[in-house]
């Protein structure tokens, strides 16, 4: 029998995420809705909706509408809110691009989803216009968000005395195209409709206590869905007022929390680290803070306790996935109690199975088994990919996540292992599938595949076996700095070990358990 959430269902609107959180701000229409947590400079409710509608009248006046996608490739800034409810209003479709793509990776995307312009900021230009270049859109299909010599900019669409279009979107249409590799191969466009996102917002309404007494500290990433419905849209949606950091820098970090009095802070478990463990928190008034909350990747609970007793505040985890739009179990405001191992319950509407991928079979309470989800906040498939779609949702509904998890007799999930290809390292994906490919393009590598391992702290970092072409006398400095240059940071191979062959099956698959077991025996 699937797990129900032990919450009642919540009613998700049957509306396009504008309607849904654009609508009667009331008192807080003049109330600050995003500020720039370096600056100080902040947007209210009632602004970031004019500026919503002016951004969607220029876009439109420029012939953007209903299926054309516009790429989001920028850090987290009030203006990014601006922007992403923009396109959206103007019934067009945004992706979210990884601000440290590099030219190629951008590019990949950009050709991927059919993006047609690119928001952007103007440090960012270089690697646009290599990107645009590449993908042989034209170089002006560009929107600063800043300024720039020569450029279009958001003050410019700003300055439109046109009328926004007519809302011609429904709830059931595509809202967004964030990237990720799901449980397989490369990065894939995820197709999360305006429902998924409302239905989302519906449900972790339900769990946490965000209300607009909350600050909320948005250093995540708004390209990433963590950042793009934990942060920004909750926000916008329980009228709190969201702190926005444009990248982590941890005496920034905290200097911006202390002084805006930040009250809820998202995180990924690399920053619960130094939250607990590094002298310079000290060094701040951070009793401003009621809740810490990490999802993304493993918390450490004893990690997770220490940051509680430093900071006194409550931590919560919570687990999700991109395509899940992404939160689908999370501890619930009122449970500080809760065992930080776990990822607690099931959100509202949310059917979870846990299934043996051996037999098939559904497991019990205390039994391992892969994590199956079902709800409205599942997405819709992977664009123009129906094979990595058929093997991601199964005909009842069932979004296979490809987390291995157990759960209590009270409904309480623990995610205790991954069986898909994907590392996670600080939080953020790598897929190795993409790794690997990009490794046989180097002439020395006869063949190379990507595991994750453990470092000496405990992170997930990628290892690539790689195997040498006869007579080849490559260093792994040199594998290393061939991927490094090519890539984001993030995705870099941190090891590399060299191997006489690549264990594979019959059919030419790599045979990842066989690398893991022989690290294991390390
Ligand atoms: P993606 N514990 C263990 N693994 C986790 C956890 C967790 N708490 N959360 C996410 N993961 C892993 O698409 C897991 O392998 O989305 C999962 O399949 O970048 C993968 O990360 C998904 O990676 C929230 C809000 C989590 C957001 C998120 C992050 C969504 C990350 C909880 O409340």
């Amino acid at each position: 029998m699937p797990v129900r959430s032990p919450y009642a269902d919540v009613e998700i609107p049957d509306v396009p995420l504008f309607d849904f959180l654009f609508t009667d701000f009331g008192e807080r229409a003049g109330a600050p809705a995003f500020v720039d947590g370096p600056s100080g400079a902040a947007i209210t409710f009632a602004e970031l909706e004019g500026m919503v509608l002016k951004i969607a009248a220029a876009l439109s006046e420029r012939g953007i509408g209903a299926g054309d996608v516009v790429a989001l490739f920028a850090p987290n800034t009030p203006s990014y809110a601006a922007v992403f409810h923009g396109i959206l209003r103007a019934n067009a479709i945004v992706t979210s691009v990884n601000s440290l793509y590099t030219p190629g990776e951008l590019a990949h995307q950009l050709g991927d989803s059919g993006a047609k312009l690119v928001f952007t900021v103007s440090p960012f230009l270089d690697r646009v216009t290599a990107a645009l270049a590449e993908v042989g859109l034209p170089a002006d299909a560009v929107v600063v968000l800043d300024a720039a010599e020569g450029r279009t900019s958001l003050r410019d669409l700003l300055a439109t005395t046109a009328e926004p279009p007519a809302q011609t979107v429904t709830a059931g249409d595509t809202a967004v195209l964030p990237y990720s590799s799901g449980t397989t191969g490369r990065a894939k466009g995820v197709i999360l409709t305006h429902r998924n996102l409302v239905a989302n917002l519906c449900q972790i309404a339900e769990m946490g206590d965000v209300s607009s007494e909350t600050k909320i500290l948005a250093v995540l990433p708004f390209f990433h869905i963590y950042g793009m419905t934990v942060m920004m849209n909750q926000g916008l949606h329980r009228r709190a007022t969201v702190v926005t950091m444009p990248k982590f820098d941890l005496p920034e970090f905290l200097r911006v929390i202390s002084e805006h009095r930040v009250s809820r802070v998202y995180i990924a478990p690399p920053v619960a680290v130094a939250l607990a463990k590094h002298p310079i928190v000290d060094q701040y008034d951070l009793s401003c803070i009621d809740v810490v909350f990490s999802g993304a990747a493993p918390l450490d609970a004893e990690l997770g306790q220490a940051v509680a007793k430093r900071l006194n505040c409550t931590v919560l985890q919570g687990y999700g996935m991109t395509e899940l739009s992404p939160v689908s179990h999370c501890m619930p405001d009122d449970r500080p109690d809760m065992d930080l191992n776990t990822c607690g319950f099931a959100i509202p509407n949310v059917e979870s199975k846990l299934v043996d991928p051996e037999t098939g079979q559904e497991v019990g309470p205390g039994e391992r088994g892969e994590l199956w989800v079902r709800g409205p906040n599942v997405m819709s498939g992977y664009l123009n990919n129906p094979e990595a779609t058929a093997i991601t949702l199964d005909d009842e509904g069932y979004l296979h996540t490809g987390d291995v998890a157990t759960v209590t007799e009270d409904g309480v999930f623990t995610i205790v292992d991954r069986v898909k290809e994907l590392i996670k390292y600080k939080g953020y994906q790598v897929p190795p599938a993409e790794l690997e490919a990009l490794l046989l393009t180097h002439d020395e590598i006869a063949d190379a595949a990507v595991i994750g391992v453990r470092d000496a702290d405990g992170e997930e970092v990628p290892k690539a076996f790689v195997v040498r072409q006869a007579g080849a006398n490559l260093g792994a400095a040199e594998v290393m700095a061939f991927v490094a240059e090519r890539i984001a940071p993030h995705k870099k191979v941190r090891v590399v070990e060299f191997i006489d062959e690549i264990p594979k099956s019959a059919s030419g698959k790599i045979l990842r358990k066989d690398l893991r077991a022989r690290e294991a025996e390390r």
